[in-house]
């Protein structure tokens, strides 16, 4: 029965029965009816399209909801040991289809809405995609959760909810501008706010020693001010298993005790400002991808995610009667990046302080629980926090943390006596230029295990990065390869292409992606290759569409489609991608080469700027301009287009990578950790061209060098170079090509004959070149040439294009996963 008396939480009938509503067209109109109705408040016949989608949004949550609530009731009830992913970035991407995937949904919803008279399609495109990180290590976030809920391991995610994600990027005259992605206001169907289950978090203050009732004194902290912390969740399917996993984003909140007193006060405004004051900890998300910037804010940000994200896990994961001592037995956090270490200090201080517990005991226990990943090696991104902002917004954090180091450093010296400069270089406190805690070696002391995201980033991390803990801490370090979702990335993304692939190999490979490997005999199926190389061009023309509508861009139809998709860094050398288009468009444009020995290519660009980050935007705007003047002139016309549509994100992503032939990773050797778009257009079929560097290098190693356009210095070159003393300008004295390629830049060609607006960064590449961009430019060139040459053969490279899909089933981030499990977090299979 289901009368009131029976429905308490203990009752089994508390929960819906797990089958959830009946998965028929009839049963899904009339659930999506009921929610246009009851929850819009509208007929269908005078609903908006956003009222329809919204309806549409909550009939695939109701579907969902009783395997989510029945997970989180068994995730409790079994107590088995979990992963806490605390990651300050997850860039989801729209989730409509992916939960109507991973629900077995997508047929009924779609004769549903057509039973309707609505076309799905027009509903999904409603959806603005929660942008709420910067690049890959957002999306790597949003690829783990997705693995962990397919694998079922109990996992939850944990993160900041942000108002405003990832700014909106357009183009004015070429030039970035942004603006701010409002993405709630139409409504967030796929997040439930529990404000009940709100924290509360401490900043500044002061730290007090006191006598507790043994007469043992201890230090506590008294925060000068609070924030509220109120969750939000969201639902993170399993593909197909009936899993659902919890990702909780939080969001800031005025104290209302805090803002009492002053109001009580009489100072209105002042409790106003106050108010505005702490919501602003969650407010927009650091538009900085690879550099963080040491804003007092980002720390906020960081503390109040990671200090309610603990809490949370201790108040409501643990049964009541939890043993401390044994938390390591039931949770590993797992630090993305830097960015969460801040918890490091926390648990300690929640440990010790708040729980009585020994010092040398919840070290001990803290060692344990946690492990770093690590997703850079350039030095300026690695985080630092002044000793003086830290100690002011949380001073008893960094008491906490001198004493780490302290023992640390004590641990060091017994080891390797009194070397003064190893323990300089291997201190958590900095003290040039000022004095600073280096999150980095916090993390890599308190951390079990410490990884790189692919095998040549871990081993340079080892090497170069952190050689003296590499030393003092045998077997702390190791690699996980990074990894994407085929869900999103092959499935949902490119439909054609996972229908052949079912078709030749059966089921089961979007959940088991070294299967893949069946498709290195079909590669020489000429049936087989006419029927892929058709895919790849229904998705070049599905791409078109979407440029079309999206941009009013066309694109030329029959070009090899070339792709440079990611953040705009120096590292990644988009200036090396410029200087090989200016080559081609100026060998033709002179007539010193023919347009027909050039194999018609069109140029794709996405790339967001950090907005304070002058000399990326310059290249935006350089970019920009170049396809203006070379998209208008008639002497390569029908030979070469520049595309560059603003506002890249994960949902353009999806559109682009699929339609690709050629993929560009040409970072200079050492500076890309890892990369994950290279992996997500291998799979697609696009033939990479390459350095030696980041997951190149296994890409690589596992499609064949036949197959992998590379070029470029390696990395100890690149470090021969650099001791040798590098001078650009000799590059650009003895080549010619590079020379007439930056001449026509520095002439004002793109910019109506100005010779200032590009100057800077012409004088850049000739003066400083910090990322080698011209001692690469003959070896790059010289790899197109052999890309030109490669195209011309379409049937070897549909061959080649098969091969590099078949052999890059080791990319999928459930592979990652597993390497976490078997190498770090050694959590038992699922539940
Ligand atoms: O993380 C990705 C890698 O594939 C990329 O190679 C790497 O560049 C990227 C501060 C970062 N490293 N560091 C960041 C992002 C935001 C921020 O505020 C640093 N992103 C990466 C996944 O492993």
């Amino acid at each position: 029965s289901t009368d009131s008396t029976s429905l308490r939480a203990t009752h089994p009938l508390a929960i819906a029965p797990v089958t959830g509503p009946p998965s028929s067209v009839d049963g899904f109109v009339r659930e999506f009816l009921n929610n246009l109705n009851y929850e819009q408040g509208v007929a269908l016949s005078s609903s908006s399209p956003n009222d329809r989608y919204l309806a549409l949004a909550y009939t695939v949550r109701d579907y969902l909801m009783a395997r989510w609530l029945e997970d989180q009731r068994r995730q409790f009830e079994v107590q088995a040991k979990g992963v806490c992913y605390l990651s300050a970035e997850y860039l989801l991407g729209r989730q409509l289809d992916n939960n109507l995937l991973a629900a077995r949904l997508t047929d009924i919803a779609t004769e549903a809405m057509a039973a309707c008279g609505i076309d799905i399609d027009e509903l999904r495109q409603l959806e603005v995609e929660p942008g709420l990180g910067n690049g890959g290590l957002g999306r790597l976030a949003a690829c783990f959760i997705d693995s962990l809920a397919t694998m079922s391991v109990p996992s939850t995610g944990y993160g900041l909810r942000y108002e405003y994600g990832i700014f909106r990027q357009t183009f004015v005259d070429g030039e970035q501008i942004e603006q701010p992605d409002a993405w709630l206001t139409l409504g967030s169907p796929w997040e439930f706010p529990h404000p009940e289950a709100a924290q509360t978090i401490g900043f500044g203050g002061h730290t007090e020693k006191y006598n507790d009732d043994d007469g043992v004194t201890r230090s506590r902290w008294v925060p000068g001010w609070t924030v509220q912390a109120v969750p939000y969740n969201y639902m993170v399917p399993g593909y197909h298993n009936g899993r659902v996993n919890t990702l909780r984003l939080w969001s800031a909140v005025a104290s209302s005790a805090f803002d009492l007193r002053i109001f009580n006060a009489g100072d209105y405004a002042e409790a106003v400002r106050a108010q505005t004051f702490a919501e602003n900890i969650s407010k927009v998300l650091y538009p900085e991808d690879s550099t963080p910037q040491g804003k007092e804010l980002r720390l906020q940000q960081q503390y109040f995610f990671v200090a309610a994200s603990i809490h949370d896990f201790l108040e409501h994961s643990l049964s009541a009667d939890f043993d401390l001592t044994k938390l390591p037995e039931r949770v590993i956090f797992q630090l993305n990046d830097t960015h969460p270490v801040i918890a490091v200090p926390e648990l300690m201080r929640v440990l010790v302080d708040e729980k009585g517990m020994e010092w040398d005991a919840a070290w001990a226990i803290t060692q344990q629980c946690f492990a770093y990943t690590c997703h850079t090696l350039l030095p300026e991104a690695l985080e630092v926090w002044s000793v003086d902002l830290l100690g002011r917004l949380l001073p008893r954090h960094l008491e906490i943390i001198y004493r780490i180091n302290d023992e640390f450093l004590a641990a060091v010296r017994e080891r390797f006596g009194d070397d003064e400069m190893r323990i300089r270089n291997m201190s958590i406190i900095a003290d040039f230029p000022e004095r600073s805690v280096r999150m980095a070696f916090l993390a890599t002391v308190a951390g079990a295990k410490v990884n790189g995201v692919a095998e040549l980033h871990s081993q340079l991390l080892r090497e170069k990065v952190l050689p003296d803990f590499d030393e003092f801490y045998p077997g702390k370090f190791t690699n996980v390869t990074n990894g994407v979702t085929p869900r999103r990335f092959v499935r949902l993304a490119n439909p054609g292409l996972a229908s052949l692939i079912t078709e030749a190999l059966g089921a089961g490979w979007t959940v088991d992606l070294e299967r893949l490997r069946g498709l290195e005999a079909f590669a020489e199926d000429p049936e087989f290759r006419a029927k892929f190389a058709e895919v790849k061009a229904a998705n070049k023309r599905r791409l078109s569409e979407v440029l079309r509508v999206r941009d009013g861009l066309e694109v030329s139809d029959g070009h090899m489609l070339d792709v440079m998709v990611k953040r705009l860094h120096e590292y990644k050398r988009q200036m090396l991608k410029v200087l090989h288009i200016v080559t081609l468009y100026e060998g033709i444009a002179s007539g010193r080469v023919a347009a027909s020995d050039v194999q018609p290519r069109t140029f794709i660009f996405g790339a967001k700027a950090a907005p304070g980050y002058v000399m990326a935007k310059r290249i935006i705007h350089l970019i920009n301009a170049v396809g203006s003047v070379v998209n208008a002139d008639p002497r390569v016309e029908g030979r070469l287009q520049v595309l560059f549509p603003p506002n890249y994100n994960v949902t353009l992503a999806e559109r682009v990578i699929p339609a690709a032939d050629l993929s560009e990773q040409i970072s200079l050797a050492g500076k890309e950790a890892s990369g994950t778009g290279n992996m997500k257009f291998a799979l697609s079929g696009a033939l990479t061209i390459g350095t030696d560097d980041g997951a190149n290098v296994e890409i690589r190693q596992l499609v064949g060098d036949d197959n992998f356009f590379l070029f470029g210095m390696t990395e100890p070159e690149v470090e021969a170079l650099w001791a040798a003393g590098y001078k650009p300008s000799e590059f650009y004295q003895s080549d010619e090509g590079l020379r007439w390629a930056i001449d026509l830049i520095a002439s004002g060609a793109f910019s109506g004959g100005d010779r200032s607006t590009f100057e800077p960064v012409v004088s850049n590449l000739l003066y400083d070149d910090r990322f080698m961009v011209l001692a690469d430019y003959a070896s790059y060139i010289q790899a197109q040439a052999e890309v030109d040459a490669a195209y011309a053969d379409q049937d070897a490279w549909t061959r080649s294009s098969i091969l590099n899909v078949a052999r890059s089933g080791f990319f999928s981030s459930d592979r990652s996963i597993r390497d976490y499990i078997d190498r770090i977090w050694h959590t038992p299979p699922s539940l």
